[in-house]
């Protein structure tokens, strides 16, 4: 049995479930993290190319970098941890997701309420008109420009830029009006995305975490299962199945 007897005493009269998630979670479909083991970060530091100054610095090199990431994430598919969660749509009268992700996986999956806190790789706009260029595929490497002139960049938020408010707003909320949130595959250390967690636990609600290992918030949750996300979570399902029907 993975429910500890509080979390299924929770999960039993649970309405509203949020799941917070990271780049664990896309893992087990082939997108490396940023800071395990392979992650892209050990390669460069964050702030040589996901920020603007960089992609001021060098277009090209930052643009051929996402190009890069966006081919990974055509090539991928949802894995069992994201359409976990499409399945508790089906059990819970709210699901809902807040992701740091960009990669666009959770919508893929079917999850029906995902609000992106660090944009979706899948979109851009012009740097200088904003004009969008969203879902287009870009032939070459070196950055496109805009008919304005200015240089196209992904929707993404760099190290520097301000969260979308409204995405942020929409995921606080969930947070602080939530029964049970879910935080999956984060380190934990990326703000202001990493408060998202701790509004729970201020609103006096259950935080779960699933992750390989401990992380710099572990000590603030309720309990830590240990394990892959693609495991675990199907796992947490089946359990729920046991003692809840699904919605009429
Ligand atoms: C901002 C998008 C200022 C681009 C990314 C306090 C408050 C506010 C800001 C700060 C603050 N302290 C510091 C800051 C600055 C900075 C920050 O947080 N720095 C950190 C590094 C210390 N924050 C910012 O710059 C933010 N902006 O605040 O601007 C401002 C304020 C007001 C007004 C104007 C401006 C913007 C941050 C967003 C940066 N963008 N990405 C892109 O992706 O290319 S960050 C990047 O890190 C990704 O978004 C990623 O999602 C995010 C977090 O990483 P994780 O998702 O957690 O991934 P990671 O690899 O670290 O961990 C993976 C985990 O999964 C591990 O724990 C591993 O054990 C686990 N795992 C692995 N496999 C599995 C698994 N778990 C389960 N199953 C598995 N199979
Ligand atoms: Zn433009």
């Amino acid at each position: 049995m993975i429910l500890s007897d509080s979390l299924k005493n929770e999960l039993q009269h649970a309405g509203k479930i949020v799941f917070f998630t990271g780049a664990g979670i896309s893992a087990e479909s082939g997108v490396s993290t940023f800071r395990g083991e392979g992650g892209i970060w050990n390669k460069f530091k964050p702030e040589e190319l996901a920020s603007f100054q960089a992609f001021m610095k060098n277009a090209d090199m930052v643009w051929e970098w996402y190009q890069y990431r966006r081919k990974i994430v055509h090539d991928v598919v949802p894995n069992a941890a994201h359409l976990a969660i499409t399945e508790f749509q089906k059990y819970y009268p709210s699901v809902v997701v807040v992701t740091q992700n960009i990669d666009n996986l959770h919508t893929r999956a079917g999850n029906k309420e995902v609000y992106e806190l660090h944009g979706n790789i899948e979109r851009n706009y012009c740097s200088a008109c904003k004009k969008r260029y969203d879902f287009l595929e870009f032939k070459d490497n070196k950055v496109p420009r805009c008919e304005c002139g200015g240089l196209i960049r992904p929707d993404v938020v760099w190290f520097g830029e301000s969260l979308p408010p409204d995405e942020l707003a929409a995921g606080e909320f969930a947070a602080e009006h939530c029964d049970v949130l879910f935080s999956v595959g984060t380190s934990s250390i990326v703000y202001p995305a990493a408060y998202i967690p701790l509004q729970t636990k201020k609103a006096g609600k259950y935080v779960v975490e699933v992750n390989l290992t401990e992380t710099e918030q572990t000590r603030y949750f309720d309990e830590l299962i240990k394990g892959k996300a693609g495991e675990v979570l199907p796992a947490i399902l089946e359990e729920i199945k046991m003692f809840r029907k699904p919605l009429p």
